[in-house]
């Protein structure tokens, strides 16, 4: 039954009808109808509000990236899409579902230079530039369809934001609206033969490899299984972490990976870009490929198993269907296996043991911080010292429990995004860890862990410098050090000053015991700051040599 309702009120009742829980969200004059809405939808939807946009935004993907789910965040046009846009960005190359809801000048001005207030030209435009899927509202009856378009979109295929606008004036402007229902994603039906040629290749194959990124995360059972089938390593380096658990002796980090890359005969690559392997990084690498290794594909988007060299055998879909396929059709054609169990064990110690002793000090907190999570807690990632070797060191237990910004990087993004991803999480500890340069991007939102209670915990490695800058200045360019130094506040009062609890740790031993107070903790933020000198160079591990291939 259509009912009379702003075109703000249909975007929201689809938001509820789409199972949004919550809006991230800074107001201002232009998206005030849309405020006005969600005040009077208080009862089903939560509105939760940063102290900037970019805060707004990382919420909502670490919403996203720690539920599988969408989210959705709402701010003014122009300064705040912009200030949100950094996010934006990196949910695009994490392929994360964020909605952006953003405000425009009054429609009939749209174009025309004019000068409104937060006028941004050709927003449209560079919206599109951001997200794949973007519209712009023109009706409250226009709305509801376009919020399912777009929550279709952001939840089919290569999944990744989408957005979108609506002016000043069309958010207030009352109409009959019909309630829309969920659109059912899409995705291409599974190819059988492709399927039947991947379980051949790998039924044969005598040194198997997984590796799995971001796409694999919904598909970790399935990987479990194949892996185990297959005796085959499982290699997660960042955003594919966790999906075999650390614990099982076939998963694998980067460097064990790469020296089983040398030997490998059949790749299952599943939701990677395969980026370290196909391509050169900085001076390093790729890790090769030559006609001796038959690389297979799962991906949910059509063109990325082909952009670099052309697989052995594409499965294009979702990860966990296509592989529960395969698990059906590998027992015809899987050769008999001996446990590879001792000597993957006896190579990951090898290896753990040569990275805890050349990056001694980030293994040690690592360690402390490992001991400390609770099995389904959240790690949070940052580019930072600590960060690089966790990518490397840290185990992760389970899916989603791993959250690493891909190939954006962004300094910056860790604290706010697991803000989010502790607010919409609220029954397992969230831990951000953070160096000094990255941590005051967003130290501000400290205020918004305060005043929502999200009890998320925040380590400060602080070593009073954009410490990689530094090293990177004094190895490469002669210590001609520039742009590096900081001066930072005094963490622990800083943290105070807002209502969150704060303290500071010295040692490895002195965290262990500052997390396990921080993580009762269950209606206050807490800052830990953990004074730290230069850290070992962690890079060679990263950026690994061609092992094959020419
Ligand atoms: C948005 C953004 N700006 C700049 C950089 C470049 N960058 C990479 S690491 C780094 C310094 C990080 O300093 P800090 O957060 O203190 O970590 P540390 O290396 O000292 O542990 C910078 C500036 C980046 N990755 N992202
Ligand atoms: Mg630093």
């Amino acid at each position: 039954m259509p009912e009379q309702m702003t075109t703000a009120e249909a975007v929201v009742a689809t938001l509820v009808a789409h199972g949004i829980e919550t809006v991230y969200a800074l107001p201002g004059i232009q998206n005030d109808h849309l405020f006005d809405a969600l005040y009077k939808a208080q009862n089903r939807i939560r509105t939760t509000h940063t102290r900037h946009e970019q805060g707004a935004a990382y919420m909502a993907l670490g919403a996203a990236l720690a539920t599988g789910k969408p989210q959705a965040f709402a701010v003014v046009n122009g300064p705040g899409l912009l200030n949100a846009s950094a996010a934006l960005l990196t949910a695009y190359a994490m392929n994360a579902p964020v909605l952006a809801l953003t405000g425009e000048i009054p429609e009939g001005d749209i174009g025309r230079h004019l000068g409104h207030l937060h006028e941004l030209r050709d927003q449209a435009g560079l919206i599109a530039r951001l997200v794949d899927v973007a519209a712009h509202i023109r009706s409250p009856a226009a709305a509801p369809r376009l919020v399912a378009q777009a929550m279709r979109a952001m939840q089919s295929g290569r999944r990744g934001p989408a957005a979108l606008s609506c002016a000043i004036d069309t958010w207030g402007t009352r109409g009959d609206v019909a309630p829309q229902a969920p659109l059912a994603p899409f995705g291409p039906a599974i190819d059988e033969d492709a399927i039947l040629a991947a379980a051949k290749r790998l039924g044969n194959a005598k040194n198997p490899l997984i590796m799995c990124g971001g796409g694999a995360q919904e598909a970790s059972r399935e990987v479990t299984e194949l892996s185990a089938m297959l005796q085959a390593p499982v290699l997660g380096y960042r955003r594919g972490r966790g999906v075999l658990d650390s614990r099982d002796p076939l998963s694998v980090t980067l460097p064990l990976a790469h020296e089983l890359w040398a030997k490998a005969d059949v790749v299952l690559a599943i939701g990677t870009r395969m980026f370290m392997q196909q391509q050169k990084v900085f001076t390093a690498g790729p890790w090769g490929i030559d006609d001796d290794l038959a690389v297979i594909r799962v991906d949910s988007d059509p063109t990325e198993p082909g952009r670099v060299r052309a697989p052995a055998v594409a499965l294009i879909g979702d990860a966990a269907p296509i592989l529960r396929r395969l698990i059906d059709a590998l027992p015809a054609h899987n050769a008999k296996r001996r446990s590879r169990r001792a000597e993957m064990t006896r190579r990951q110690a090898a290896w753990r043991k040569r990275l805890s002793d050349e990056l001694a000090p980030q293994a040690a907190f690592l360690e402390a911080m490992r001991a400390e999570l609770p099995e389904g807690g959240i790690y949070v990632d940052e580019v930072t010292q600590v960060g690089f070797a966790a990518r490397l060191l840290f185990p992760v237990y389970r899916p989603r429990t791993f959250l690493s910004p891909g190939y954006q990087d962004n300094l910056g993004w860790g604290f706010a995004t697991a803000l989010g991803a502790q607010h919409a999480r609220p029954d397992v500890p969230v831990m951000s860890i953070n160096g000094d340069g990255g941590f005051m991007f967003t130290a501000n939102e400290l205020a918004t862990a305060v005043r929502h209670r999200i009890p998320l915990t925040a380590i400060v490695f602080n070593d009073g410098a954009f410490g990689n800058v530094r090293r990177i200045q004094q190895d490469v360019y002669g210590d001609r050090q520039i742009a590096n130094d900081l001066a930072n506040p005094d963490f622990v009062r800083f943290g105070e000053s807002f209502g969150a609890a704060a303290e500071r740790a010295k040692t490895p031993k002195a965290l262990r015991a500052a997390l396990k107070r921080a993580f009762r903790r269950r209606d206050t933020p807490t800052l830990i700051e953990v004074p730290v000198g230069p850290m070992p160079n962690p890079w060679k591990y990263i950026f690994l040599p061609r092992v094959r291939g020419s």
